[in-house]
């Protein structure tokens, strides 16, 4: 049904995620927050035991923000198998639920796949130019237009019209915001650089509890064996970049927001070998247990 060998299409994995919702009807649902822009419909898996359903506090993790970063959407739908098909991970929805998207931007994925491998951004049209689609991850209405953000449509880092002008940011941020008193943490998971990024990202700056973000981040990041990772302030480890999911995340009142650049460090980049899928997915996913257990002792 689904291997973690290749790069799968839009199609596969989303075929995955309505084939657990049908084979695990009291764990899985499949919510479908509405379309993007070329009107593919925008998923989020529900994993939760079905005692205390909803009354959990929650993890938020999203992939495919960016469409050229392959492993995302491949390491987010390797944590969705793991969660709901590997028994011994079933400790890890004792007392938590998660909520997970694959792909936040399919129509910018499905482009990589048939027309241009290297493209970054959503798929919308301009009335302003002939040049296509908005940076997601600089999209979010937080800090919106700051630093490291364009005005020109035709730039990979083009913030678009407005905050939340994409169907994509709009819709994603509003399922969240209906969740923002359950989900705790926030996790984007990107690539690439191997480093966690903690907030803010708009500039170089920190949240009043920066130090609990951190010290969370680098216990999380102690669990990897074999890629090493940098952790520390976004704009300070990569460059200050506003409108970014992780900040608005945070803005809200999420405690706990990271975005993860998982593997290469530069050697393939974007263009990381599908034979990597499986040990970066594999040095991942013992973080989430870090993650878990903090969350479920939150006062
Ligand atoms: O520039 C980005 O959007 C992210 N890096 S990537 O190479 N995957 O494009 C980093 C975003 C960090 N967060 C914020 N700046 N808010
Ligand atoms: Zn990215």
């Amino acid at each position: 049904n689904m291997d973690w060998t290749s790069y799968h299409r839009l199609g596969d994995i989303y075929g995955y995620m309505s084939y657990l919702n049908a084979t695990y009807p009291g764990l899985v649902s499949l919510i479908n927050i509405g379309a993007s822009y070329e009107k593919r419909p925008l998923y989020v898996l529900r994993i939760s035991k079905s005692s205390r359903n909803g009354t959990k506090p929650a993890i938020w993790i999203d992939g495919g923000i960016h469409a050229r970063e392959w492993i995302s959407p491949a390491v987010t739908s390797y944590i969705i198998q793991q969660l709901v098909e590997v028994q011994a991970n079933a400790k890890l929805l004792l007392n938590v639920d998660w909520y997970i998207m694959p792909v936040m931007n399919p129509d910018g994925y499905e482009f990589t796949h048939v027309s241009n491998r290297m493209w970054r951004k959503t798929r919308s049209l301009s009335s302003l130019s002939s040049c296509r689609g908005v940076d997601p991850n600089r999209n979010f209405g937080y800090k919106w237009g700051g630093l490291g953000t364009s005005t020109n449509p035709c730039s990979d880092i083009y913030k678009g019209t407005k905050a939340f002008s994409e169907p994509e940011t709009l819709l994603t941020s509003n399922f969240i915001l209906g969740k923002a008193k359950q989900i705790k943490l926030y996790l984007t998971i990107h690539s690439y650089g191997q480093s966690a990024l903690v907030p803010w990202g708009y500039d170089v700056a920190y949240p009043s509890d920066y130090d609990d973000m951190l010290a969370l981040a680098n216990s999380a990041v102690s669990t990897f064996r074999k890629y090493k990772f940098s952790v520390g302030n976004s704009a300070a480890l990569y460059y200050p970049a506003a409108g970014g999911s992780d900040d608005w995340a945070k803005s809200v009142g999420i405690k706990y927001s990271y975005t993860f650049e998982l593997a290469d460090s530069g050697t393939y980049g974007f263009l990381l070998p599908s034979s990597d899928i499986l040990p970066v997915a594999k040095d991942f996913f013992p973080a989430l247990d870090v993650f878990a257990t903090k969350i479920a002792t939150l006062k």
